[in-house]
């Protein structure tokens, strides 16, 4: 082998750099010019603004040149800053992986996503953002799971990626990053990159000066390395010549707003202020006067985010995997007509502007979509420099893991005598590990604090908690009696987490993503209170966004926690769990019914069209039915609903139940029928697959399509068992309207039963009695449904 000398490694080195930065020039032209194509060249049908983000894109193109044309291997994931879409499309446009009809469709439909998607983009993108401060702290969870999949030996040591997340400093405003933080330095987290895009402007305005240096002390503080880069190399240089020092020293103070304008106003407004506030400055003058106009507005916005090489080197000199912060500092809408205007968030470039700035890129008109057009060298140097980049080994599309086979019906026994269907969920759980296999071995439980509470203990006696060390149970060790044994070890396959259920969301969208992420399959299982699903809802709107795949049980639910009182009892996550897309909502009132939901739900979470499924389970212990549910009953209840006492054919009403109330619904119900004989009482454990199947039936219907062999809904089938005068009446231990929609089926009355207020403390009878839940509420519901106004 031929061995390079020092210069000729440099003279290499530095021409790499340079085919990087013209190719950083691409990356910025394209990004400017798939937005200018979107809202001033496509048509418009609807007179919306299309937009796009010209001036946030611009500030963050370079950092992800340096990234994706040097730096990124084959197992960093990246999350991108919602608004740097173009500039990432436009990455991989120049990589061949991307389109060049997305790109020209661009926020139009089907075509590139305004912010990157898992699900909707057909480029590779690792984690979807836009909700901003989520695509930064999921990072962090996918690398706390990806350690879990080392330490239990399921990814081979030294295979492990970077968790990169891109940032806006405005990003680093919610809240949700901080309970990441410490989330994080519980969990020995590293292999954690997040890049801040630190143009100090957000959406509004320029951002507030104090917070500079509060960011660094706040990571520094749970052991994060902080590394800031502000100045690019040309601004360096001038510091070492002669009155560089008190240039520097001007700009380290100058505020954000004023920094922001000069950028805007360029390099005469910043001569004027320059030479005014350093007046007598020992060779400020000269140093300034070095440089003409366009030469100083170049100089005093040549920050480090606007430096390739300075970016690549810093990139690529970490050598440990230490978390880290990077503060780069930026321009919002480097080299644009609007750089730095504090208005410029949502700002276009005019035909005239994008005219000029096509000149200035040096693309010649009609080659504006070409790849490499205006480059100095021939297309073909620039694509084979980009086979031979790490991020070039990435394969395109992410390998999809095994199925995990679910154990057959018999080994998800229904606990036998009265009982909640929390305590059964829990004693299904601790069946499974007891028996070991596959299956068990793959769950990974996670709860924010409410482990023990929600009944995950058995679980984890069996199966320990997971951390990277290992740490004895204390308790256990001076032999305290407990029955919760709390041993962590590597092998753990519990995730404790601190009480934020925006982490848990977070931490079960990263767990649900494994086998994308890393070829890994978990089944991650989540618990907590129903109603904190409320405190982590957009984090758990964004792990379904994503795709990712996860069981959540949510419990105790409803006013039925009675004594708990009204800040604990959920009153309307039915609703939560009909609307969230890919997340079926099953609440079982019996736990024959939760033992086949729970098979089915292993077993959908793995299908490439299934999904998560959220149990809302209760904590008040009810007789179980005598029975077992045959194929045919089995069937319905997955489908949503079933009879569990079936109509007479000329049955006048039905009683509709769903959940923790069913106690009072079949105390109803066995009144109703000494005076109503036919009555039917149909069980609800699912009101979304129900109502979901039903919208769908009428969609195809409308289509011409048939969904069955009948063509008709589930809910239609089983509503066509009685008379269309039958009236319904319905209850649940959440919103009225989860089940009234049962009404416009087959247009019959219906008296629908739930809650609209907030609870109270009490016991069940005193509530159910004040909120209209009980027997007696049934009965009235059924006769007021009976004989309707009017009639
Ligand atoms: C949760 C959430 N709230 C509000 C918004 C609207 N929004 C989009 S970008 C942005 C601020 C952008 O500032 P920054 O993060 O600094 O990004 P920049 O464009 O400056 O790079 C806001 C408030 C959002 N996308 N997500
Ligand atoms: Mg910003």
């Amino acid at each position: 082998m031929v061995k390079m000398s020092a210069a000729e490694v440099r003279e290499a080195r530095n021409q790499t750099v340079d085919l990087m930065t013209e190719l950083d020039r691409k990356v910025h032209w394209l990004s400017a010019w798939m937005i200018h194509n979107a809202n001033h060249l496509r048509e418009s049908r609807d007179g919306l603004k299309v937009g796009g983000h010209q001036a946030s894109s611009a500030s963050m193109a370079t950092i992800l040149s340096a990234l994706y044309f040097g730096v990124l291997g084959e197992k960093d994931r990246v999350a991108v800053k919602p608004h740097a879409s173009p500039a990432f499309h436009a990455i991989q446009y120049l990589y061949g992986r991307q389109s060049l009809d997305q790109l020209q469709r661009f926020r139009a439909f089907g075509g590139a996503q305004s912010y990157p998607s898992r699900t909707k983009d057909q480029t590779l993108v690792d984690f979807s953002t836009g909700s901003v401060g989520l695509g930064v702290a999921v990072t962090a969870f996918a690398s706390i799971v990806q350690d879990y999949l080392l330490a239990h030996g399921r990814m081979d040591p030294g295979d492990e990626g970077r968790m990169i997340s891109l940032l806006g400093d405005a990003e680093l405003d919610e809240g949700n990053i901080y309970e990441c933080l410490i989330e994080g330095a519980k969990h020995d987290l590293r292999n954690t990159w997040w890049i801040v895009d630190y143009n100090r402007q957000s959406l509004d305005a320029t951002t507030w000066d104090r917070m500079f240096l509060r960011f660094a002390d706040i990571f520094q503080a749970v052991g994060w390395e902080v590394v800031t880069l502000k100045y690019g190399r040309e601004l360096q240089a001038a510091f070492r010549r002669p009155g560089g020092q008190a240039l520097r020293d001007w700009i380290d103070q100058c505020p954000n707003d004023l920094f922001a304008a000069l950028s805007f106003q360029g390099g005469a407004a910043w001569r004027t202020r320059l030479l005014a506030d350093l007046k007598g400055s020992h060779g400020v003058a000269d140093l300034i006067g070095s440089y003409d106009d366009a030469g100083l507005g170049r100089l005093m916005t040549n920050l480090a985010g606007h430096d390739l090489e300075l970016l690549l080197e810093t990139f690529q000199g970490v050598a440990d995997t230490r978390p880290r912060l990077f503060i780069v500092y930026t321009i919002k809408g480097f080299g644009l007509p609007f750089q730095g205007h504090k208005d410029n968030h949502s700002g276009l470039m005019t035909e005239a502007q994008m005219a000029q700035y096509q000149t200035a890129m040096g693309v010649a008109p009609g080659a504006e979509w070409d790849a490499f057009a205006g480059l100095p060298r021939a297309p073909s140097d620039y694509q084979a420099f980009l086979k031979t980049t790490p991020f070039a080994r990435r394969a395109a599309a992410s390998a999809q893991a095994a199925t995990i086979p679910v154990p057959a019906e018999a080994d998800f026994p229904a606990p036998k005598g009265r009982q909640s269907t929390q305590v059964a969920f829990g004693k299904v759980l601790n069946d499974l590990a007891r028996q070991g296999g596959p299956l068990a071995d793959a769950i990974v439980t996670t709860s924010p604090d409410v482990t023990v509470s929600t009944n995950l203990g058995g679980f984890v006696n069996q199966r320990g908690v997971f951390a990277r060390s290992l740490r004895d149970d204390r308790f256990k060790a001076e032999a305290i009696a407990s029955p919760q044994r709390w041993g962590m070890s590597p092998t753990g396959q519990h995730l404790e987490l601190g009480i934020a259920e925006n982490n848990l969301f977070l931490a079960l969208a990263a767990l649900g993503l494994s086998s994308e992420l890393f070829g890994q399959r978990l089944i991650p299982v989540g618990t907590l209170y129903d109603p904190f699903i409320n405190r982590g809802l957009d984090a758990l709107n964004y792990a379904c966004y994503q795709d990712a795949r996860f069981l959540l049980v949510a419990t105790p639910a409803g006013l039925t926690l009675a004594p708990e009182g009204g800040a604990h009892q959920s009153i309307h996550t039915p609703l939560i769990g009909m609307a969230q897309a890919s997340l079926t909502y099953f609440e079982p009132a019996f736990v024959d019914e939760l033992t086949h939901v729970m098979r089915w739900a292993f077993e959908h979470m793995q299908q490439p069209d299934g999904g998560s499924v959220y149990l809302r389970l209760s904590t008040r212990p009810l007789d179980q039915p005598d029975r077992v549910l045959d194929a045919a009953g089995k069937a319905d209840l997955l489908r949503g609903a079933y009879w569990h006492v079936p109509p007479a054919p000329d049955a006048e009403l039905a009683v509709v139940y769903t959940g923790a109330v069913a106690p009072e619904a079949l105390d109803a119900f066995a009144q109703i029928r000494e005076d109503v004989p036919g009555a039917g009482l149909l069980a609800v454990p699912s009101p979304d697959l129900l109502h979901r199947d039903w919208s769908a039936t009428l969609a195809a219907r409308a289509q011409g399509r048939r969904l069955t062999d009948d063509g008709l809904a589930h809910a239609e089938r089983l509503l066509g068992r009685l008379p269309a005068h039958a009236a319904l009446t319905t209850v649940i231990d959440g919103p009225p309207a989860t089940l009234a929609w049962l009404g416009g089926v087959r247009g019959q009355r219906v008296a629908p039963l739930g809650l609209d207020r907030f609870g109270q403390s009490g016991d069940i009878p005193d509530l159910y009695r004040a909120y209209r839940l009980d027997a007696d509420a049934v009965l009235d519901a059924a006769a007021s449904a009976l004989s309707p106004i009017g009639r």
